[in-house]
């Protein structure tokens, strides 16, 4: 009997016949009340916010997009939303995304004036017929559904990019001045799937600059059927190698989140090798969670930190790396 017929016939079997990647989604399902892992440090106030969402009844997605709202709208984190650092002409351009278990997406690249790109970009998702708006057309968009245009330029970004002009050498520095995107990723007590992402992007980058944050398959990915990954760090190298997709493909294909976020990590170290290029100021770090609520870290080199809360923890925790 071919394959196909004797699944037709057999479905149950199927489990035991396609490998690994599909016997593991079978397997355990997700049994907590919910889960959230979030980029850096201001991730443990955000998946508070989140946490309590979720806790309230609310859906998964509504309190991955008040998680992160609440750090956008801080002024004092200095690179997501209101706040966040400029572009070398002076001008916060920011980058976000969002997309649930079963591929819904939305995404706003290079949004001014809104503080708060990662509403935008569910609006994207929820009422237009595509994922993806930038700049102007972002921002119309945004005026459209009755966000208000802000400066979103704080006195102490305004002062630091004065600074940088003197010299304008646009250096980026590992874990110091601008590896700050938050990118939260989570599960509900159904095992549904969910991320968000933004940033206000490399500080000083050139205007028009997009990075990975707010670009399906690099920022983040999620299937719903596998797993969920976001990545913070230097974007052009999370663009080249398809970071988030990558780790959530690694999982597909029977890896743990952990081991999954390691073979990326490890692909962007590859990529550098083979380019001869000096990667001793860059940082990337990757988190992920599949649908079973297992969770994992990895980032280039020592600094990337991120929180998880469940029902047991709300912890920092500093993420494994490839090197010291
Ligand atoms: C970017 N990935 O625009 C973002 C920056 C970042 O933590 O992650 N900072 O390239």
């Amino acid at each position: 009997m071919r394959r196909r017929a004797f699944l037709n016939v057999f479905p149950a079997l199927g489990v035991l016949f396609t490998g690994s990647s599909a016997a593991s989604r079978q397997a355990a399902p997700y049994r907590g009340k919910g889960l959230f892992l979030t980029t850096w440090r201001f991730g443990l106030e955000a998946n508070e916010v989140a946490w309590n969402s979720l806790q309230g009844g609310g859906g998964l997605l509504d309190a991955i997009e008040l998680g992160i709202r609440h750090c956008e709208l801080d002024p004092r984190e200095r690179s997501v939303g209101l706040g966040g650092r400029p572009d070398r002409d002076g001008v916060v351009t920011l980058d976000a995304c969002i997309m649930d278990h079963l591929g819904n997406a939305g995404s706003v690249c290079g949004l001014e004036n809104i503080a708060t790109p990662i509403s935008v970009a569910r609006a994207v998702m929820e009422k237009t017929p595509h994922v993806m708006l930038v700049g102007a057309g972002a921002r119309q968009f945004a005026l459209e559904q009755g966000f208000v245009a802000e400066d979103l330029l704080v006195e102490d970004s305004r002062r630091e990019w004065q600074e940088w002009l003197k010299d304008a050498d646009y250096k980026p520095v590992a874990n110091i001045e601008n590896h700050d995107t938050i990118g939260m990723i989570g599960i509900d007590a159904e095992g549904r799937l969910g991320g968000g992402c933004s940033t206000s992007g490399m500080a000083f980058k050139m205007h028009g600059r997009v990075g990975d944050s707010p670009i399906i398959g690099a920022g983040l990915y999620v299937d719903g059927a596998v797993g969920a990954c976001t990545a913070t760090g230097h974007g052009e190298e999370v663009i080249r190698t398809v970071g988030a997709f990558r780790v959530v493909q690694g999982m597909s294909q029977g890896l743990s989140p952990q081991a999954a976020c390691q073979a990326a990590v490890e692909a962007v170290a590859e990529f550098f090798r083979r380019r001869g290029r000096d990667w001793s100021e860059t940082q990337i770090g990757f988190i992920a969670l599949n649908r079973r609520g297992q969770t994992g870290a990895y980032a280039l080199r020592p600094g990337f930190n991120y929180a998880i809360r469940d029902a047991d923890r709300a912890l920092l925790l500093d993420a494994k790396r490839l090197l010291d």
